[in-house]
């Protein structure tokens, strides 16, 4: 298989979703603005986490571009919860790209305490024969959520995806603190902005 060639349009698709998600944040900012996107980062899935999630999958490797929707993933990290809505909002209003699926596991964690909104998106690059269609992963999350999934995706690495059960569940227990620590932050905010409000009443 020459992955080279098979990659290189996903890593096209990684560059331009990332340009045009920064050209939101710069928006923001020229207009004085909060943005809802603080930062993004993307990558191209590496060929071994490729070639391993399809045999875990039993994916054959002809089908891996249609099976494996996160060959291209981007990450958009955002300050507040409230923001993560803002930016699927914005993303669904765009007539460049499609979205294929949405996993809301903000508002529904998963088992591991995960939190995150992903969208699936169907997204269309030039290449040098022509037009494709790709499909990418759009993860959205707050700074405590990517703070959080970070520490348990390498301590998931370290444990070569079995994590010890008391360690898992001091894993869950953390990703409530962090989302606590999120919910305190957006009744912060919320509260500032109302003192705000009556401040330029006055
Ligand atoms: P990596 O190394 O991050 O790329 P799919 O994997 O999309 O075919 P699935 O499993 O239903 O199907 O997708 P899901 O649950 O939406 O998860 C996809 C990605 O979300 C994962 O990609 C992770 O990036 C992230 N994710 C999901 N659950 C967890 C979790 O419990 N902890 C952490 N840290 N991340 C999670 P990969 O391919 O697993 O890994």
């Amino acid at each position: 298989m020459n992955w080279q060639s098979i990659l290189a349009p996903y890593a096209q698709v990684v560059e331009e979703l990332k340009i045009k998600l920064k050209g939101i944040r710069k928006q923001f900012e020229y207009e004085s603005e909060h943005s809802p996107i603080e930062f993004i980062t993307g990558r191209v899935k590496p060929v071994p986490s490729i070639i391993e999630k399809a045999e875990n999958r039993k994916i054959l490797l002809e089908d891996i571009e249609t099976e494996i929707q996160d060959i291209a993933g981007v990450r958009v990290m955002c300050q507040f919860v409230d923001d993560i809505y803002t930016v699927v909002e914005m993303i669904r209003a765009r007539n460049d790209l499609t979205i294929i699926e949405e996993k809301d596991y903000v508002s529904e964690k998963k088992e591991s305490g995960y939190r995150s909104y992903h969208l699936i998106i169907e997204y269309p690059v030039e290449t040098i024969t022509g037009m494709k269609k790709l499909l990418a992963e759009i993860q959205i999350r707050t700074l405590a959520m990517n703070f959080w999934a970070t520490n348990e995706h390498s301590l998931n690495y370290k444990y070569r995806g079995s994590i010890p059960a008391n360690i898992k569940v001091r894993l869950q227990n953390a990703a409530e603190a962090a989302f606590q620590l999120d919910e305190e932050m957006s009744k912060i905010k919320h509260e500032v902005q109302e003192a705000q409000k009556m401040f330029h009443r006055k």
